[in-house]
This record gives C-alpha cells, sequence and structure tokens, in this order.
C-alpha cells in the first residue's frame, strides 16, 4: 500500500525532512505494509493545486501554508503576527497540545473541507529581504513585498506600509530578478534553497512571526482507516513534534551560514523598540482575521491567545 504526501517545498526542505522521517516512521510502524510517497513542490503543479489534490483524495497526505488561506479561510490564524511568543520551541509545543491541536473549532474548520489537520509545524522566523534595510514602516513605503496569497497577510503588510504582492512559489526567483518584486518573506532555508538570497541585498529580522504550515489529510480517507492505523499515524505525528523543531532549528542556522559565506548580503536585526513599531500595526489585523472567519475562527484565535498567555505565564512563573 502507497500513501501519496505532497509537499509545498523542495527536496532538502523543513517540509522534505519531515515528509522522510514520517514515511522512514509510517513503514516501520506498520511492519512495512505502508510506504509513503513524497511529491516535492512542482511535480504535482502550483500550491493550490496540491491542496486539489489533497482534497480530492489523489494523495492522502498534504502540507498547506499561506496559500491554504483561499481554501480553509481560518488557517489564516497562522499568518497573524505577534500572536505567538517569542520562543519557538514554546510555540510549536502550544501548537501541538491537544487543547490546541484537537481543537473541535480547529478540526471543524479543516474537515468542512474535506481535510482532517494532523499536526501544526512551525518552519522558522519569517525573514523579510529588500534591497535596503527596512527598520521601520517608513522604510516599506512603496515596497512591492511579496506575500503568499492570503488576505490576512495582504492587510498585514498594508498596515506596514508596503505595497504587498502575491506570486507564486516558483516564480519569485525571476519576481525579484526582474525586480517586479522588492522584497519577500521567507524562512531562512528557503531563503537559501531557492537561491532568492542571491538576488537580494538585505536579510531582515523582525521575528514577527513564524512560518507555519499545516500537516493534513483527506478526511475521507482518514475516516475509512481503522483504530490502529489512526493511532500509528498520530503516534507518528507526536514523536515528529520535537524532532522536527530540532532539525528546522538547525537547518535555518546551517543555512544562513551559507548564505553569509556565499554572498555579501547585510544582515539587520530589529531592536525591540523597532519591533514594537510593527506589533503595534499589527494588531488591529487580528479584527480582520475575526471579520473574515465569524463565530468559529474568532473563538480558535481566543483560544490560542488564551494558551499563548497560559504558557507566558507558566514560563514567568
Ligand atoms: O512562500 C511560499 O509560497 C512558500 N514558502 C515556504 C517556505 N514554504 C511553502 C510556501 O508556500
Amino acid at each position: 500500500e502507497t500513501w501519496g504526501f505532497a509537499l509545498e517545498e523542495i527536496e532538502g526542505s523543513v517540509q522534505y525532512e519531515y515528509g522522510a522521517k514520517f514515511a522512514e516512521l509510517i513503514k516501520q510502524k506498520t511492519g512495512g505494509a505502508v510506504e509513503v510517497k513524497l511529491y516535492p513542490y512542482g511535480q504535482l503543479g502550483g500550491l493550490t493545486d496540491i491542496y486539489d489534490q489533497v482534497q480530492s483524495g489523489a494523495v492522502q497526505f498534504a502540507f498547506g501554508s499561506g496559500f491554504l488561506g483561499g481554501t480553509v479561510p481560518e488557517s489564516q490564524l497562522f499568518s497573524l503576527n505577534f500572536v505567538l511568543t517569542d520562543d519557538e520551541k514554546t510555540n510549536t509545543e502550544i501548537l501541538n497540545a491537544p487543547e490546541f491541536r484537537k481543537n473541535d473549532d480547529l478540526v471543524a474548520s479543516y474537515r468542512d473541507r474535506g481535510l482532517q489537520p494532523l499536526a501544526i509545524v512551525p518552519e522558522g522566523w519569517q525573514v523579510w529581504s529588500a534591497n535596503k534595510a527596512v527598520r521601520s514602516p517608513a522604510d516599506f513605503d512603496g515596497m512591492a513585498i511579496r506575500t503568499m496569497d492570503n488576505r490576512l497577510l495582504r492587510e498585514t503588510y498594508s498596515a506596514y506600509g508596503a505595497d504587498p504582492t502575491t506570486m507564486e512559489y516558483g516564480e519569485l526567483f525571476s519576481g525579484m530578478q526582474l525586480g517586479q518584486l522588492d522584497g519577500n518573506i521567507q524562512p531562512v532555508f528557503a531563503h537559501q534553497e531557492m537561491d532568492f538570497y542571491k538576488v537580494q541585498d538585505y536579510l531582515i529580522f523582525a521575528n514577527q512571526a513564524q512560518f507555519i504550515a499545516t500537516f493534513m489529510a483527506n478526511s475521507d480517507w482518514y475516516d475509512g482507516l481503522t483504530e490502529e492505523r489512526k493511532d500509528i499515524i498520530d503516534d507518528a505525528v507526536v514523536e515528529l513534534v520535537p524532532w522536527i523543531h530540532e532539525v528546522q532549528t538547525r537547518l535555518n542556522t546551517e543555512r544562513l551560514d551559507i548564505i553569509t559565506e556565499n554572498s555579501d548580503i547585510e544582515l539587520v536585526y530589529l531592536t525591540p523598540e523597532e519591533r514594537e513599531v510593527f506589533r503595534e500595526r499589527s494588531l488591529p489585523v487580528r479584527d480582520v482575521f475575526a471579520e473574515m472567519v465569524g463565530e468559529r475562527g474568532t473563538r480558535l484565535m481566543n483560544t490560542l491567545i488564551e494558551q499563548v498567555e497560559a504558557a507566558s505565564a507558566g514560563k514567568e512563573a
């Protein structure tokens, strides 16, 4: 038996590493009865084609991130800036605790669209790239920055003073090279493996948000699995939470070294005061989210905010 797993990223990426380890665990736990076949980005078309294929059951699993907003509007929750803590490990734990990962509102939002969410996978901080140093909203003025295709990101970057532009992942390199785009937003590993850093002069670390993807299955297919198989998948997903956190932090660190060794790109780290200006600008976008998704999605956002507050209080105590 073979299960197909569509990735939004190429070989060597965080999603690929996750997929490869998931395949290994599934093979082991099913005694070799199940092979998981990975389809890296590009093999099944563009990003939204991936979501169509998991919805139709052409593949059993997929990752969905920023472009998933058109399919599962509530998933734009993971595009909100300055909602999670400043600690990546804590965020990974909050998002994958049963209280959130198995939250009724979260699960229902995906299941309404034929999808079963299985895990929430942070892949590293979203880092800006540009041809100038950006430290304030004034620096973003007139900048065509590429965002993934969802309204929440467009509203966020408009609030930051930029001109958000959407473009498919695979077209970004030439978009920047040809000057159609002035800036981009990616985790470090992606700036490196997609060669984006070669056509940009600055990497700007604002720690405004992490890149977060949902690992999901076709819900009809999932419902038809035996309890034993569902447990096998759940066990693998739980094992992968700390594992992928280690992998993504290591990959992002190593890739930053590759970038700095192979280019003259300048690294800019925002000060707490500079970050605060963007944080304040991001707050009204929470209301945009609430208005877009209605009661259920708003309740989910509030649940997440409460869990973040509880985790932060716990750390301080
Ligand atoms: O920017 C994008 O479109 C893509 N970036 C990453 C790091 N993963 C998938 C996503 O679609």
